[in-house]
């Protein structure tokens, strides 16, 4: 197992190489190129600016989290064919400078949808929250309420000039239901996997965050069944997941344990996103600490069906809340993902250890 933080870049997160480097036990970064637009190739010295920035801090950087897919793809309009080709060459260029896993998500329109982006915990730390009273809130509504609470960073997959025009996605989404949003999914896959697994990549979907249909729109990654038709979709282990525990968890009907557990045992979890969620009632939950005893998850339970199938990927803790006065990216501070990642190894450590002393 390696453990990893998410990074923004050096132009784009006020968290730096070195604070990262100093979290006991995380050994690289989880990176992206925030300036290429969505659809366009990855150039290769763009890429090999960014390792190199990071290898001189003493960070890996095997994961990439996002390259995200164009909308052509998901609709599955004849223009698409130019950007999977645009996709295969920015694998291939990834795939020089060491990159193992790319992380991506076949969402349409929304990358992740929280309802209050500054919940205040009781004591005084801030977290973001889901309330289905909140998406009662037209998705115009919710494009300002997210942006204009990102204090000024950017947020992961909502670029402001592509939901300038949500109205727009909305009609252009107009058909694509789960059925064909999977047909969409399946077309990618079959065109892409072959590069991955020539240049030893593995790519991993991230779950639906919330894991069924706001909005009206179709989603594919939502559950045990989605998970199952994907990795048969294309065989391959260059085909895989990115496990994230906390948007697994927010659909009711998830056994997160047994998926966990499931998925790995067949080698299709190259990349897990650990993280703790409390359930207010329902639907609704919050972002908690990572602690098992601040949410509803038991991350001893979660850490354990991983480590006894046999994961040996990447892991990084997932949002963490504003605490001790820190602002900034919500869900993407310093302070609480370094607690996270510390408690995360904790439990490995232990997990590990007994396991070799049972033997
Ligand atoms: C992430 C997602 O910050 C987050 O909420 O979990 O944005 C994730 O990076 C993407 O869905 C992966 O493509
Ligand atoms: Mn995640």
């Amino acid at each position: 197992m390696k453990m990893t933080m998410r990074w923004f870049g050096s132009e784009n997160d006020k968290v730096t190489l070195e604070n990262i480097r100093q979290v006991p036990g995380v050994t690289g970064v989880v990176g992206a190129l925030y300036d290429v637009p969505v659809g366009e190739v990855w150039p290769e010295e763009k890429i090999k600016a960014l390792k190199e920035e990071c290898a001189a801090s003493g960070m890996e950087l095997e994961v990439i989290e996002s390259v995200n897919i164009h909308d052509d793809i998901k609709i599955g309009l004849p223009t698409r064919e130019r950007y999977i080709e645009n996709y295969k060459q920015t694998i291939r260029n990834l795939g020089k400078y060491g990159i193992k896993v790319i992380c991506y998500n076949f969402m349409p329109i929304f990358d992740w949808i929280k309802t209050d982006m500054e919940y205040i915990l009781p004591d005084g730390s801030k977290t973001m929250a889901f309330e289905l009273a909140g998406i009662q809130k037209s998705p115009e509504e919710i494009v300002e309420e997210v942006l204009s609470n990102s204090n000024g960073n950017i947020l992961p997959g909502w670029e402001p000039e592509r939901l300038a025009h949500v109205t727009e996605l909305f009609k252009a989404y107009e058909g694509v239901d789960d059925t064909k949003l999977r047909e969409n999914l399946k077309y990618f896959l079959e065109a892409i996997i072959p590069t991955c697994e020539e240049v030893g990549i593995k790519m991993a979907i991230h779950p639906d965050d919330p894991p069924y249909s706001i909005f009206g729109l179709p989603r594919v990654v939502k559950n045990r069944e989605d998970l199952d038709w994907i990795c048969n979709a294309v065989d391959s282990k260059s085909n895989g997941i990115t496990f994230c525990v906390g948007s697994i968890a927010e659909g009711p009907e998830n056994d997160v344990y047994e998926l966990l557990a499931e998925f790995a045992r067949r080698d299709r979890i190259p990349f897990a996103h650990v993280r703790n969620i409390k359930i207010i009632e329902n639907k609704d939950f919050y972002e908690s600490a990572h602690l098992s005893t601040e949410g509803s998850l038991d991350m001893y339970k979660v850490l354990k069906s991983l480590y006894d199938n046999g994961f040996d990927g990447y892991i990084r803790p997932d949002h963490g809340r504003f605490i001790w006065g820190e602002t900034g990216r919500p869900g993407y501070g310093l302070y609480d993902r370094a607690i996270g990642a510390s408690y995360i190894l904790g439990l490995w450590e232990s997990l590990d250890k007994s396991s070799k002393q049972g033997k």
